[in-house]
């Protein structure tokens, strides 16, 4: 069984990187995805099915990934992929920005193709207020380091940065991250204890007290709410499947029976089937 893990940490050339990182600045990123999104997260594909930049969803397709205009244009990630990945099992190369105050919602990935995928991670640009998730795990990928996240879990992110957090993710057609890195490589086990970030526990009455948010809500400002949900998950003990639980709870707080369904279809689309 695979599961998230730090694979290993690299030695960035920064100047290199920061070259790329700025000619990335001026590239058209698309909302695709906006569904999985409070706030900002934004992505470009480098590599795909087609190589057109406009193709900005994962699909299932036979054979070999082809480089987009983007990803021609950015020489060091370029080398970086070749050199530690089996690039001819990638069929997705995208970088994702997730703009200050932006939280994903936690969902589960490949549920709308008919295979998974494997999905590796590279912070490029991120620091000590850069957060992911995986159900009840709290954690933060550094930056250089390379993760296979196991994207079929439930899994989230925030960005209280005050810039961007700027991730280089690969989806390889593989059956788990050793298939994807070139054969001298080790592949660990889970996340390292140094990675986890603790959460409190929840306070007595403060399921309740979010309950109040019934009285708020409305269908301008759902998505608010379920960010104010998910933001407390990144600090209090809920579990990942309590966001919906809660914001379920909110909507039929609330009496409104077109929030309540449009909260579990949201749930339904994010972490069962789509
Ligand atoms: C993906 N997960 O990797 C999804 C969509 C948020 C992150 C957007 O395709
Ligand atoms: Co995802």
């Amino acid at each position: 069984m695979t599961r998230t893990t730090r694979i290993t940490a690299l030695d960035l050339d920064t100047a290199r990187l920061a070259r790329d990182l700025a000619c990335a600045e001026r590239f058209g990123y698309n909302d695709s995805y906006s569904e999985f999104i409070c706030g900002s997260w934004r992505s470009c594909m480098l590599w795909n099915r087609s190589g057109d930049v406009d193709d900005c969803f994962l699909e299932d397709y036979p054979g070999a990934a082809r480089s987009t205009e983007y990803g021609d244009a950015l020489p060091y990630l370029r080398e970086l992929v070749g050199r530690h990945f089996r690039v001819e099992q990638l069929k997705f190369a995208r970088l994702a920005r997730l703009t200050p105050g932006s939280v994903l919602v936690p969902h589960r990935d490949y549920l709308e193709l008919e295979s998974d995928l494997t999905r590796i991670h590279l912070p490029l640009q991120t620091d000590a207020d850069c957060f992911s998730a995986e159900e009840e795990t709290i954690y933060q990928m550094k930056l250089g380091e390379v993760w296979f996240l196991d994207a079929t879990r439930i899994h989230s992110a925030a960005c209280r940065s005050d810039r961007d957090r700027v991730h280089l993710i690969l989806d390889f057609s593989t059956s788990g991250p050793a298939d994807a890195l070139r054969p001298d490589s080790t592949v660990g086990s889970g996340i390292p204890e140094d990675s986890v970030v603790p959460r409190r526990a929840l306070a007595p009455g403060e399921k309740k007290s979010f309950e109040s948010l019934a009285d708020v809500i409305d269908p301008a400002n759902y998505q608010d709410m379920l960010a104010i949900v998910i933001k407390r998950y990144f600090d209090a003990d809920l579990k990942a499947a309590d966001v919906f639980s809660w914001l379920g709870d909110i909507a039929e707080a609330s009496g409104r029976p077109e929030l309540v369904a449009k909260a579990a279809r949201h749930e339904e689309h994010c972490l069962v089937s789509r």
